[in-house]
């Protein structure tokens, strides 16, 4: 097949997700086009079969907003015809979506366009009333629509009171990359090695993530169990968790080490997983945190507890309850034989419903089952 791949390029999940199954889909023989305004950070140097589009919005004078949408959905017409697409697979709603009906409507209906819904694309900007109808029109014009959780398809419903089936596929990971890596000497890296246990929380540190409540867990974990807190990432929230930590005197056992690529290893220097979050409708790094024998303790919000089994690969509460987050942290520090057990079942648990070949295999039946209706 001749896949049109669109989504942003950064270090977001649903980026992550698109540029992996992109380069599982080339393995597999099928071309792959990524169509975005910059080259996806984990799609690295050549790959056989995969080609990027880059896409520029004019920056004529008098507009005071560049039209990205329109740029965005030109080249995705542009790219269909020359390369005879037979569809494109968008990840994320806005603009994508509409950019991809756009282009559809500009090229002929046989260019079928698949929509991955990934979250806060419902669950954010679905509420808001500017953005709401024009998602609807996204998600009813896309020929399939697929969310990364049961929690999110019913969310869809719930906010958009649409008729559209959604499928869900889960997210996945590469397990090549993702496993217990040997780190030994590695800490040295990131922070000076020490014998205390690691917490490690990775996030774009918005209001979402609860950044707040990780600081807050740690403060309890730390008074009981030694131990230090790795903090992974950058966002609005990261000068503010900064102030945090300096107030509460904790500036020397928690490091701040901003945007990091061989997330992997970072993962394998950690004991647990802190993800707190208000919204979550997957949390594909508390699946790579298990990959790598990592536990999570985090919130139930959205679709984490179809990630980690309460209580079987990690530990989850209602959100904002940072005594029993705490509580829960301690419990698995405190208890080897435990937290073994926790290892052991998210590696079975990755293996039973997260892996890049089982996934990308439904991904490629809802291809085949969009293109037979041509
Ligand atoms: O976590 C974020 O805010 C980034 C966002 C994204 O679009 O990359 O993540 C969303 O998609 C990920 C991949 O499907 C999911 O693992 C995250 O749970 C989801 N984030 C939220 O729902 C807040």
């Amino acid at each position: 097949m001749k896949i049109g791949i669109t989504c942003y390029p950064t270090h977001g999940g649903s980026g992550v997700v698109a540029t992996e199954l992109g380069k599982l889909l080339a393995d597999r023989g099928h071309q792959v086009h990524f169509i975005s305004y910059d080259m996806p950070f984990r799609l690295g140097g050549f790959h056989q079969n995969i080609y990027y589009h880059p896409v520029e919005a004019n920056q004529y004078s008098l507009f005071k907003y560049p039209p990205y949408d329109l740029a965005l959905a030109s080249r995705m017409a542009q790219v269909a015809q020359t390369y005879k697409l037979d569809l494109l697979h968008v990840h994320y709603a806005v603009p994508h979506a509409i950019a991809a009906v756009l282009a559809k409507q500009m090229v002929g209906d046989h260019l079928k366009i698949v929509t991955t819904l990934h979250g806060t694309d419902i669950t954010v900007l679905g509420e808001d009333p500017v953005l709401k109808d024009v998602i609807k029109f996204g998600i009813t014009q896309s020929d399939r629509v697929t969310a990364v959780s049961d929690s999110l398809a019913e969310q869809t419903v719930d906010i958009f009171q649409v008729e559209t089936p959604i499928e869900r596929i889960y997210n996945f990971v590469d397990q090549r990359v993702y496993y217990p890596r040997d780190v030994t000497g590695a800490c040295e890296k990131y922070t000076p090695c020490s014998h205390e246990k690691t917490l490690l929380h990775i996030s774009n540190f918005r209001p979402v993530k609860r950044t707040e409540d990780v600081i807050r867990i740690f403060a309890q974990v730390h008074e009981k169990v030694p131990t230090r807190l790795l903090l992974v990432g950058e966002g609005p929230d990261s000068i503010p968790i900064r102030k945090m930590v300096q107030s509460l005197g904790l500036e020397k056992k928690v490091s701040f080490l901003g945007k990091q690529d061989d997330v992997a290893q970072i993962h394998s220097l950690a004991d647990l997983l802190l993800l707190p979050s208000e919204k979550e409708s997957f949390g594909l790094v508390a699946l790579e945190a298990m990959a790598c024998g990592v536990p999570t303790i985090g919130s139930n919000a959205g679709g984490l507890p179809e990630v980690v089994e309460h209580g079987v690969t990690g530990f989850l509460s209602h959100i904002g309850d940072v005594d029993s987050m705490a509580n829960h942290a301690i419990k698995l520090l405190t208890q080897p034989a435990l937290y073994d057990q926790f290892v052991q079942a998210g590696m079975d648990r990755v293996q039973k419903l997260f892996s890049g070949e089982a996934v990308v295999g439904l991904y490629e039946s809802l291809y085949r089952e969009v293109l037979e209706e041509r």
